[in-house]
Order: C-alpha cells, then structure tokens, then sequence
C-alpha cells in the first residue's frame, strides 16, 4: 500500500506543476477563467484531492493542509500574473486596432450654408454696376442731420422731411434713412468724375406690415461727370433692370426728390402689370454746390431702389417680414 501522506503530496507537487504551465500558455482571459474554475473552483481539482484528506491521521492532516494552501496560492499567484499580462496585451492589440487616422475625410455631411436673398439681390447688384465701372462704397449707420438731409438740399423746415422720419438719438445724430450720405462723404473727398454705388442698411419711422420695415436695405449708385446727361441715367438704368430681371418693358414717370431734379419713378412691367422699382433724377445743383462742385462744369445722375422690393418681386414673397424672421424653411427655398 502506498503512504497516503506522500501520495497526495505527489498529487499536490503534480497539480501545480500542471497548473502553472496550463495557466502560462493561456492565450486569453476565457480560456484563463477556465482554467481558474478547473483547478481552483468549488469543484476543481484542488477540492477534489483536498476531498480525500478524510483518510488522513490527525498528524498528516495539517502538513498536507499547508501544502495545499502553498499550492492554492501559487497557482492564484500564477492566475493573477496571467491575467494582467493578458489584460495588458488586449489593451495594446485595441490600441493598434483603433488606430484614428484625424487626416481622413469626415463621413458626415456638413450641413452647406446659403446666401440670404437680401445678400444675394445685393451681390448681383454690386457685380452689375462693378462690371460698368463702379466702385462700392459704404458709411456710417448713424449719421449727421447735415449728410442725412442738409446736404442732400432737404432742410428742417422741408416737407420731404415728413415722409423720412427717423430715429434721433439723444445727441441729435440719426439713423440715415437712405445711403445718400455715403455719396455726399465720398464728394467731400474725392474728385470727379465720380462712379459709385453705396448698398447699406436704413432707417424709417414706418409702422411695420406686409410691404414695409423699419429697417431695410438700399442700393444707390451716383455718376459725376463732365457731360452727363438724363440719357445717360435712362441707358445705366435700363442695362441694370435687364440684367437683374431680363428684357422687360421700362418707363420713366416724372416724380420728385429733394436732391435731385428732374426726377423720376421706374416702373417696370412685370407679370403684366408696372411696378414701381427705382428712384432716379439729375443730382441737383444745390447738391453739388454743398460738396464744393461746380454746376456749371459737372452734372450727375442718382438712382436709388430697395433690396427688400426687388427681393420681393423677384422671389414672389407676400411679406417682406419673412426675409428677417430667419426661418429657415422659408430661406432653404433660395
Ligand atoms: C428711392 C429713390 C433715390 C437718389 C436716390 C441721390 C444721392 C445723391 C444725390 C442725388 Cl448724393 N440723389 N440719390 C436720387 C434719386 C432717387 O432713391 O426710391 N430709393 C429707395
């Protein structure tokens, strides 16, 4: 008969070896979880032979208990040091894996942005009268009585005064009510001749409905010449409105400004019927004295129209608030 005491430390002394070189070629952390469960779970090998211990003398039996508790540890040792091994390698693999290349091209569509039909009306404007020579200019919002109206031949006691009422502000300056005051700055300090066209946003006192705001946006252009003359103004008009709305029929009808004189509304046929789109004129002596020209040497023409109108026209809308509610089902139309 064998010694019962050697026999099961044999068996120990195997199971580990068994065990550690199981648990140091397990090649992943399942595989490892099985190996844990099969040598050191409730029902493992280690609590097999333990179960055997019964036939031990009450001498033996701690010797060997010590045993097992040494080999118990060894091999959660063993398991512990393979794990973090393996852990440690599965997190290097993903590294390599999940490599993120940032030079790649994105994979969502960037929603595009559009010009805004104001911008789009004042774009086309600016290139048609650029492409006749023009330069832009642009000034302050906030103006002087003197450039918004003195200079422009409309003083206080004027009754064109009344249909351009504004906004004052507490130091007597005002919000311009048209882009006039742009040109009179640009006489101020240039000589002619003179070709230019002033886009900007101005200001009314209007109560606000479908056809009207308080603040919209305008377009003027003024030519300062030796020479010019009103066909000169009917000729720049016309190559304009054709290239905004195509050959339609135009007319002049006699009007009146302040600055300039004559004067006249441009109808233009639309769908049948004449709108009424520009205001132009002879700028008018008075005008051209308050920036020190001679009326004598130059004349000069003016035209002003509103961006809003034209966009209303051109696009068919029903309400010129629609153009600054910013609701975009409305704008992705265009
Ligand atoms: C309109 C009409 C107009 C002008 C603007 C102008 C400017 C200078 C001298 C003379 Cl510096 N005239 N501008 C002339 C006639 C009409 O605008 O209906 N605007 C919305």
């Amino acid at each position: 008969m064998s010694n019962p005491e050697n026999d099961l430390e044999a068996q120990l002394n195997a199971l580990r070896t068994d065990g550690e070189n199981a648990i140091r070629s397990a090649d992943t952390l399942d595989r490892l979880e099985e190996l844990r469960v099969n040598y050191l779970g409730k029902k493992g090998q280690l609590s097999v032979l333990l179960g055997s211990m019964g036939k031990l003398s009450a001498e033996e039996r701690p010797k060997i208990g010590a045993a097992a508790n040494t080999v118990k540890e060894a091999l959660q040792s063993s398991l512990d040091k393979q794990r973090t091994a393996l852990e440690a390698a599965k997190i290097q693999a993903q590294l390599q894996a999940e490599t993120l290349d940032v030079t790649m091209p994105g994979i969502y569509e960037r929603p595009q942005g559009r010009i805004h039909p104001l911008n789009g009306i004042i774009d086309r404007a600016l290139d048609i009268f650029v492409g006749m020579g023009y330069t832009v200019a642009q000034g302050p919002e906030m103006e002087t009585d003197y450039y918004n109206f003195e200079a422009l031949n409309t003083p206080a006691d004027h009754p064109a005064r009344d249909m351009q009422d504004t906004f004052y502000l507490p130091d007597g300056n005002l919000l311009r009510t048209q882009t006039s005051c742009v040109q009179i700055r640009y006489m101020e300090a240039e000589e002619p001749p003179i070709r230019i066209v002033a886009p900007g946003r101005v200001y009314r006192k209007d109560d606000v409905d479908a056809t009207h705001s308080a603040v919209f946006h305008q377009i003027e252009l003024l030519a300062i010449d030796e020479g010019l003359t009103f066909t000169d103004l009917k000729g720049t008009i016309k190559e304009f409105l054709t290239s905004i709305f195509g050959d339609l029929p135009i007319r002049f009808r006699a009007s009146y400004f302040p600055f300039t004189e004559p004067s006249a509304e441009v109808d233009l046929q639309w769908n049948g019927r004449w709108l009424e789109v520009m205001g132009c004129g002879m700028v008018d002596p008075n005008v051209l004295n308050a920036v020190g020209y001679d009326p004598e040497v130059y004349t000069g023409f003016a035209a002003g129209f509103g961006v809003e109108r034209f966009a209303m026209v051109l696009h068919q809308m029903d309400d010129i608030r629609r153009l600054y509610t910013s609701d975009l089902r409305f704008l992705k139309q265009f």
